[in-house]
């Protein structure tokens, strides 16, 4: 971060302290717009994001929002279609996870789908006002001849005016051009937590293999997407960690997914937030902060609204596109749980005014 951003941000930090009552009320600064432009470049130190997450819920919501308006249409929200390209039985034991295949959650695998299958799904998803399909698989990270058949589907599906997205897992040296010369606009590879609590949720790689990926990915000229999840038990420092690590890459990803946790029976996760011992899951307000200091802190990224829509009512939703979410994945259908239906989606955005980008 810059003299001039951390200025800024040390503005925001004794607003929090005033907020708590020890001094005057908070003044946002007249200049601000400039000096968030600069955040996009440079470094967000942890106690800067936490900073941001401690502000009164108005005050962060109305910076939000204002940033927002400043890099993107507010009333406009990109529309992304998933499909499970390559379902079940994978190797890793991320603890949220119902596609692990050392959990019984009742998914049931399925071999990667033939070209053709992809295709017609990629055609409905584009006539249902799609404009980015993103095929998923399984995979700890796809052998060769996994890939090959993946890129005739990034290439067909190109073909049809869509974007192209995959999540894939860990790509080895070499993938990410072969996936770029297929026509892949972008690759989702989450962070998924702040470096600190990541290991009490995935034990079989580490986050430093996920930086070696988005570095590949980053250096074949693909886009990145890459996000995370929250409602897992971590702590405010945890979701801060997780965004002062997005916020740091340079350059920022251009689409930041923030998943609320879709709890599956079976998985580790589910028994620690549901189960006997539950401990409390993030409330509303907590998800909304969380997607507008990813708003603030990195200004021009698409920050999607993605997993745990079916959980939240239409005021949470709501709240979160006046936060700064501009994406959401659309289609009754994530990976293998649900999905608002794409009537009801068509209806939240006929209230708000909102109109797909
Ligand atoms: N296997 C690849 C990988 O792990 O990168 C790609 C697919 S994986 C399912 C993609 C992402 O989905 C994960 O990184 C995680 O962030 C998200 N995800 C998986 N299960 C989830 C759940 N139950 N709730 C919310 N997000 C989830
Ligand atoms: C992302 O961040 N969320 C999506 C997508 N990238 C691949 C996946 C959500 C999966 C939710 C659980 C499931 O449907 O299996
Ligand atoms: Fe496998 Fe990806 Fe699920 Fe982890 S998140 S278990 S790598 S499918």
């Amino acid at each position: 971060m810059n003299s001039t951003t951390a200025a800024f941000v040390s503005t925001l930090t004794s607003a929090s302290t005033e907020a708590r009552g020890e001094t005057k009320a908070m003044a946002i600064p007249n200049s601000w717009k400039g000096k968030i432009d600069a955040a996009a470049t440079t470094a967000w130190p942890l106690d800067q994001v936490e900073a941001l997450f401690n502000l009164p819920f108005n005050d962060l919501i109305h910076q939000a929002q204002s940033v927002h308006r400043e890099h993107h249409d507010a009333n406009k929200v990109q529309l992304s279609t998933l499909l499970s390209i390559k379902t079940g039985g994978c190797s890793e034991d991320c603890g949220y996870c119902p596609q692990a295949a050392r959990y019984s959650t009742g998914v049931e695998n399925e071999a990667l789908m033939e070209v053709a299958d992809v295709v017609a799904a990629a055609k409905l998803a584009k006539q249902n006002g799609a404009s980015r399909f993103c095929m998923g698989a399984a995979w700890r990270g796809p052998k060769q001849r996994d890939l090959d058949p993946v890129l005739d589907m990034v290439r067909e599906v190109k073909a049809l005016g869509l974007e192209t997205c995959c999540t894939l897992g860990m790509l080895k040296d070499g993938q990410a051009e072969q996936l770029k010369s297929a026509g892949l606009d972008y690759y989702n590879h989450n962070l998924d937590t702040a470096p600190t609590f990541y290991g009490e949720i995935v034990t079989t790689r580490d986050y430093q293999d996920r930086l070696d990926t988005l570095d590949r990915v980053r250096g074949s000229g693909i886009n990145v997407c890459c996000g995370g999840i929250v409602g897992m038990g971590e702590s405010r420092q945890d979701r801060a960690g997780l965004i002062a690590q997005l916020a740091s890459m340079e350059p920022q990803p251009e689409s930041v997914p923030i998943n609320y946790l879709v709890q599956v029976e079976g998985t580790p996760l589910y028994e620690k937030m549901s189960g006997p011992d539950a401990i409390n899951a993030i409330d509303w307000t907590e998800f909304v902060r969380t997607i507008a200091v990813a708003r603030i802190t990195m200004p021009r990224s698409f920050v999607r609204l993605s997993a745990g829509r079916e959980t939240m009512n239409e005021a949470t939703q709501a709240m979160c596109f006046l936060a700064g979410a501009n994406s959401i994945f659309y289609g009754e259908k994530l990976l293998t749980t649900g999905n608002p239906d794409v009537s009801n989606d068509r209806a939240l955005f006929e209230k708000l005014g909102i109109t797909p980008l």
